[in-house]
């Protein structure tokens, strides 16, 4: 209100400033353009008549100057005669009686022999005078004095200002009132909304801001980020408290925030891998920030954000450059920096050669049993050697300062970069964690630099695989094709004066810790997916040969035809990523998926129905969240993988009274999630059985399984893999001159 009372006043105050102003300026020139009236008029009247009065006064003839001053004066315009001593000869009637006994302009006027004018008082009005000399004989004869009424010049400014308040009341009220609906509209209202907006948030109830204009906008978002503080605060310290009251020692983000603390006494965490946690993207004219589809990212971002520190990736996004500072680094995330990424930026032919080449066309199909042949070619080799000794360049640069650092190398594409850094700097403490499986050792044997490779990873400290089977057949790899010892009761690789220690570390996901906001919900999915559908089962999957993802479609197209009931009333919804297209092998992938779909989708569909909706390209975790959430059942039947996500994503976000995971036997998730329907993704049958068997499984059994597997994927969550794996390394002493031990 005072506010309103304040802004009204300053358009009055204003208003009258502004409308006095104008009446001054009016004043002034209204005047002088009178006054230039009068002179004009005057000084015609007078130039005209000298010429008649002249001869008159030089004959000394009253009378005929009478008779001329009769003809020419009114009562608003006077004219007398003087003569050579400036005494009055003759003046009209209506000034006679006015005049003064002496004028001074007439004078002066004789003196100067030059005409004179000016306003006077006389008789107590304005009167404009105008003298002009009549010529005698050589000499001034006489004046002639016109007198011409100036009272009009005379405006009174109170009559002005009279006339201006009406101007002044209207313009005043107008730009009052407008404002007060400007005010309104776009300050009181939006407040309101705002106050009662803030008001659900204090009561722990989060809505969407309600304006997102330019002038609130930028508060509202700064208040949502602050209030999703304070609910996630609020949040950790529930959880907490709830924790004690168990006594559970669960992980969570605050538990290995203060581990890293009490652990790392400040030492800063390095992490290198090959993909970035945040990739900036042109879209048009705009740069777009996108979490990519990697297992590896969604495993190490919750890490990062908890633990900060300098996350070092190759830059791979066509709109990077743009989005770091002159060291190539960037706070992530954006809006309120957690840690720092550190780009690494690669030719397109060492990207050709280390990423395509020699990583994911010789190691990846050579780590999975997936039956496609792995290539190595000499030129992939020589730059994956280039771009392992790039990146060390680049982390060696970082560590610069810090003593004994910690610094956690991620999966198979930088194989060679353990040795690189340990034989620069010993002190640092290395764990190497590789993502995929690692294979028996007669078939890692056929990589041409098996050597190279194992060397390479046997610089670290620590090397982390996700399950014991494949730490086995790593110790058993490095038995047959180097020298070393393998001691397989404390199950390490002691080379010289270095131990590397090998252990299990099942990754996972960050718990699950509340509702996605605003998603969309299984009724309104459902409604989207067809008039006639009940069900629907779900697939999140990076387009790879080693996800099973033709199988799954030929096992579900056998579903439908073996249990025809289900048509129409059964949908499968796959969300696929396009994953390193550059690759043949993926480019044919691809295309093999999608004409299984529309085979499948041709020989079953009906006008209103199509058995599988294929949804190809990159979806963000909010996209993706409600399928999770309201699937009857999730496929994960990768033909090989080392852990694998999704199953536990699923898990994680799954309605515990109604998901059902169907998950390959060959995942290292399913020595995890047993409660998951196992199946052999090469079977097609068992797997066609076993969708009936989750559509069909009885709700209480439903609730049991999921219940005791969100259990397990809630306890085993990657703060709890992150706080083992800091926890051994921290644990290692490290010698000086390499060696680790326990
Ligand atoms: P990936 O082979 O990438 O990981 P996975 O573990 O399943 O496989 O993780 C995939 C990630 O990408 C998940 O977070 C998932 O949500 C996301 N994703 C999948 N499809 C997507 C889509 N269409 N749009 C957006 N996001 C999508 C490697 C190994 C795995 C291991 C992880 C972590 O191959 O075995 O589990 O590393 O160690």
């Amino acid at each position: 209100m005072k506010l309103i009372i304040r802004l009204l006043g300053a358009i009055w105050v204003s208003s009258l400033i502004i409308i006095a102003g104008f009446a001054f300026v009016q004043i002034q020139s209204e005047r002088d353009r009178l006054l230039t009236d009068l002179e004009r008029r005057a000084w015609l009247l007078g130039e005209g008549l000298k010429e008649a009065v002249e001869p008159a006064i030089q004959r000394g003839s009253p009378h005929r100057i009478e008779r001329i001053l009769k003809k020419f004066g009114s009562p608003r315009r006077g004219i007398a005669v003087y003569d050579q001593f400036a005494n009055l000869v003759v003046a009209t009637p209506d000034l006679a009686s006015r005049l003064p006994a002496s004028l001074p302009m007439v004078s002066k006027a004789l003196t100067a022999e030059e005409a004179q004018k000016g306003i006077e008082t006389m008789g107590g009005e304005k009167t404009y005078l105008y003298a002009v000399p009549l010529q005698g004989e050589g000499r001034p004869a006489g004046a002639l004095v016109i007198f011409m009424d100036a009272s009009q010049i005379e405006i009174n400014p109170s009559d002005l200002l009279q006339r201006n308040t009406l101007r002044l009341l209207i313009l005043a009220s107008v730009v009052s009132l407008l404002t007060l609906l400007v005010v309104r509209w776009s300050i009181t209202h939006p407040m309101t909304r705002m106050t009662e907006w803030a008001r659900l948030l204090r009561a722990g109830k989060p809505a969407p801001p309600p304006v997102s204009d330019r002038l609130f906008g930028s508060l509202a978002s700064e208040f949502s980020e602050l209030a999703r503080s304070l609910d996630d605060a609020k949040a950790a310290a529930e959880r907490e408290a709830l924790l004690r009251l168990e006594g559970e020692a669960l992980w969570t983000e605050e538990r290995l925030k203060q581990f890293v603390r009490s652990q790392l006494n400040d030492t800063p965490l390095f992490v290198v891998s090959n993909r970035e946690p945040l990739i900036h993207q042109w879209r048009g004219k705009k740069i777009e920030a996108i979490a990519p589809a990697s297992g590896l990212v969604a495993a190490l971002e919750p890490v990062m954000r908890a633990c900060g520190g300098l996350w070092i990736a190759h830059g791979s996004g066509d709109a990077d450059r743009e989005t770091v500072n002159a060291q190539d680094k960037a706070g992530v995330p954006p809006e309120q920096p957690a840690y720092t990424l550190k780009r690494v930026w690669l030719t397109k032919e060492e990207e050709d050669g280390y990423y395509y080449g020699f990583a994911n066309e010789g190691l990846w199909p050579l780590c999975h049993i997936a039956h496609t042949r792995p290539v190595f070619r000499a030129q992939d080799w020589a730059a994956y050697c280039e771009v392992n000794r790039k990146f060390a360049g680049a982390l060696l640069e970082e560590l610069k300062g810090t003593e004994r650092p910690y610094v956690l190398i991620q999966d198979y594409h930088f194989a060679l970069l353990p040795r690189l850094v340990k034989e620069a700097r010993p002190d640092v403490r290395i764990a190497l964690f590789w993502h995929i499986p690692w294979p028996n050792a007669e078939a890692f044997g056929i990589c041409p630099w098996q050597h190279e490779i194992l060397l390479g990873m046997l610089g670290a400290d620590l090397i982390g695989f996700h399950i014991q089977f494949h730490c086995n057949n790593f110790l058993e790899t490095v038995d047959r094709a180097i020298e070393a010892r393998v001691d397989r009761e404390r199950f390490a690789v002691v080379r010289g004066r270095h131990t590397a220690y090998v252990k299990p570390l099942p990754i996972s996901v960050a718990p699950e810790e509340k509702e996605q906001e605003g998603g969309i919900s299984r009724e309104e999915l459902l409604r989207e997916l067809g008039p006639s559908v009940e069900w629907f089962g779900a697939g999140v999957d990076r387009i790879d040969y080693t996800k099973g993802i033709l199988e799954r479609f030929r096992a579900i197209e056998l579903f439908f035809r073996r249990y025809p009931d289900y048509r129409q009333r059964m949908v499968f919804v796959e969300l696929a990523a396009p994953s390193r297209s550059h690759i043949k092998r993926y480019q044919d992938l691809d295309e093999e998926v999608d004409r299984a779909v529309e085979e499948i989708n041709w020989s079953l569909e009906t006008n209103r129905w199509k058995p599988i909706v294929y949804l190809r390209g990159h979806h963000s975790h909010k996209e993706i969240w409600p399928y999770y959430r309201h699937a009857d059942f999730c496929m994960v039947t990768s033909l090989h993988d080392g852990m694998n996500l999704v199953a536990k994503e699923y898990v994680s976000a799954a309605e515990e009274e109604r998901g059902v995971l169907i998950l390959s036997r060959f995942t290292g998730a399913a020595r995890e999630l047993a409660d998951a329907l196992l199946v052999n993704p090469y079977h097609i049958d068992e797997m066609a059985q076993a969708i009936r068997l989750a559509i069909e499984m009885p709700p209480g059994e439903r609730t049991l399984r999921m219940g005791r597997m969100k259990q397990i994927v809630r306890e085993r969550n990657i703060f709890r893999w992150a706080g083992l794996l800091l926890e051994e390394l921290t644990r290692l002493s490290v010698h000086p001159a390499g060696v680790a031990e326990v």
